[in-house]
Formats: structure tokens, C-alpha cells, sequence
């Protein structure tokens, strides 16, 4: 084993986590990939012996940092060192030390330092009316901030659905004019959408680029097929299905951890595509349909407005 891998694995155990519980864990986001098993290996070595660690700004707009949380601390009590371990995260206001002017400072740095080479991380929508006056970071408005950071990056990542397609602040009647941060800047983003996203779909589009060399193939609203290529219905234990027009639920399950179709709660599952059923959240414990709420479509554009109201039937 090389020094570099070995020395991962060393911080890894002081965490407290053993190498079974990170090769579990590669072997989930292996399957979530798509990869099959003997991927699993070339997986932990994008962790454990990385050839490099792209620089991450990632940046906050008009959100409720659910995204950010999510990420930070629901997947494994450990997730958030590792993926540490796997960029090089330049700029985070959530967790940086550094506050006002000071990392006003370190953000303009850090674009002048990687400039082209990093990947930026975006959270929150951006207001486009009155010149983007609905919202502000140090006096300057989201759109100031954004412009003159992700023209200079080598991808950008949308992350959530604020970041994907405006989220709730693009609820009707939106008076900031709030959007998505692609249509906003009018700039192609990879969307990883969800209200919050599941984790594992950002260190997926991560390990897929610094394992293949390149970004994942994306559906034509930007998400990555891996995760959002089928629909929540499809990978469903509580299927129902749909017979000449007319939704049939497959009641008489007696079995109480599949439970029984929601479609009469007003489940969108059948038109929203993602991975909850199979990614899961909070280390695999559950998903909204097994805890027995109706998927919302949060992961789909315009879900505010295009799905409600939520407890109505299709
Ligand atoms: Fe939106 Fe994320 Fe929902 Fe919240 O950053 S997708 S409101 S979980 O925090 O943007
Ligand atoms: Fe489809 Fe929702 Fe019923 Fe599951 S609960 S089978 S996703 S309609
Ligand atoms: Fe969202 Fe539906 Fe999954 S509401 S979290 S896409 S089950």
C-alpha cells in the first residue's frame, strides 16, 4: 500500500471508522453510480490515493442552508471528513473560520487562484428583477457575487432545487424574479435537485468525474441519469400500478415495512424522478414514502407551484 493510502486509512480509524465501514460505504456509491462491483475498489481509491483534489468554491444564495445541512451531517457521522479528503474546499461560508470582510477577501483569492480550474458548488436561487435587489451578501447583490465567480469556473454544480430551478422562492408570485442559478446566469449547471438532495448524489457527480474524467451524462434538465433517471414510483415497495388510464393500488400488503400506495395522499412519485427509494437518507434509515408521507416531487422544477397542492391526487 502507498504511503498516501496508508496514511488515509490511519485518519480514517482515529475517526473512529473502520475500513469496513468505508468500504460499505464505497460500495453503496458504487451502486448508486450505476458501476458494477468490481468498480468498488477504483472507488476507494478515489478517497484513499486521489490523483487530485479539485478545488471547491461553493457558494449560498437564497436558501434555507437544508442543502448544505444534509450534507454536512445526515449520510454517515463521518461523510463530511471524507469528502473533505476527496476537494480541496476553498471557500464554504457555512463552516469557514473566516467572516466579513475577511472572507470577502479569501473568496475573491481563492477565484484568482483556480481560475478555470475549479468547480463551484452553488446553493439557493438568484433574484434577477430590480437588478437583483432581493437579496445580498456584504453589499453586493447574488447576482454581483455570482457573476463574477462561476464564469470562471470549470463546472458548476447546482445544488438543491433553489440552486436547480429557483425552489420556493420561485413560487408563485416571486416579485425578486428569483431563478435557478443556470437560468440566472444563463450558464450550463449540472442540477442535483431535491428539497433537500440526497448527499450521495453530489459525491456521486464528484467520484464519477475523478474516477471517469468526466461529469456524469445528465437528463434534459440537468440531473444526473444515475440518480434521477428513473421515477420514484418505478423504485417504489409501496407500487401501485397504472391500468388503462386508471391508478390500481396494489393493496393487501400485509407486509407493514411496505405499507400501502399513497397515490389517494397525493403522491407525485409516478412524474418525479429520483433516487430516495434505493439512496435513502440518514445512513439508508428511510425515505418520505417508507416513513408514510407522499412524495411532494421536490426533486422536480417549478415543484411549488407545478405539484400543488400536495395532498391532492393527481
Ligand atoms: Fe432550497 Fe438548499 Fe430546499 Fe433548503 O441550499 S432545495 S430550501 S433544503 O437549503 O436550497
Ligand atoms: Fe407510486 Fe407513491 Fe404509490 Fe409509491 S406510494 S407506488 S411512489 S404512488
Ligand atoms: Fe423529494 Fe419525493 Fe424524494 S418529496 S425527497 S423526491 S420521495
Amino acid at each position: 500500500m502507498e504511503k498516501k493510502e496508508k496514511d488515509f486509512y490511519e485518519r480514517l480509524e482515529q475517526k473512529g471508522v473502520t475500513r469496513r465501514d468505508f468500504m460499505k460505504y464505497c460500495t453503496f456509491m458504487t451502486a448508486t453510480l450505476g458501476l458494477n462491483a468490481s468498480f468498488v475498489s477504483k472507488v476507494a481509491d478515489v478517497f484513499a490515493a486521489p490523483k487530485e483534489r479539485p478545488p471547491v468554491i461553493w457558494l449560498n444564495f437564497a436558501e434555507c442552508t437544508g442543502c448544505a445541512e444534509g450534507f454536512l451531517r445526515s449520510t454517515y457521522p463521518w461523510i463530511d471528513e471524507i469528502v473533505l479528503e476527496l476537494i480541496n474546499l476553498e471557500y464554504q461560508e457555512t463552516i469557514m473560520a473566516a467572516a466579513g470582510h475577511q472572507a470577502e477577501e479569501s473568496l475573491k483569492a481563492a477565484v484568482k487562484k483556480h481560475k478555470g480550474k475549479f468547480i463551484c458548488i452553488t446553493e439557493g436561487a438568484i433574484g434577477t428583477k430590480y437588478d437583483g435587489a432581493y437579496g445580498k451578501i456584504g453589499g453586493r447583490t447574488f447576482l454581483d457575487v455570482a457573476n463574477s465567480v462561476i464564469p470562471h469556473a470549470a463546472a458548476t454544480i447546482a445544488l438543491g432545487s433553489c440552486a436547480s430551478f429557483g425552489g420556493i422562492q420561485a413560487a408563485k408570485p416571486n416579485p425578486g424574479g428569483f431563478k435557478g442559478v443556470g437560468e440566472a446566469l444563463n450558464v450550463k449547471t449540472i442540477n442535483i435537485p431535491g428539497c433537500p438532495p440526497n448527499p450521495v448524489n453530489l459525491v456521486g457527480t464528484i467520484v464519477n468525474y475523478l474516477l471517469l474524467g468526466k461529469l456524469p451524462q445528465l437528463d434534459a434538465a440537468g440531473r444526473p441519469l444515475f440518480a434521477y433517471g428513473r421515477t420514484i414510483h418505478d423504485q417504489c415497495t409501496r407500487r401501485g400500478h397504472f391500468e388503462a388510464g386508471e391508478f390500481v393500488m396494489e393493496f393487501g400488503s400485509k407486509d407493514a415495512e411496505k405499507g400501502w400506495c399513497l397515490y389517494t395522499l397525493g403522491c407525485r412519485g409516478p412524474m418525479t424522478y429520483n433516487n430516495c427509494p434505493t439512496a435513502k437518507f440518514n445512513d439508508g434509515t428511510s425515505w418520505p414514502v417508507q416513513a408514510g408521507h407522499p412524495c411532494i416531487g421536490c426533486s422536480e422544477p417549478n415543484f411549488w407551484d407545478a405539484m400543488s397542492p400536495f395532498y391532492e391526487a393527481m
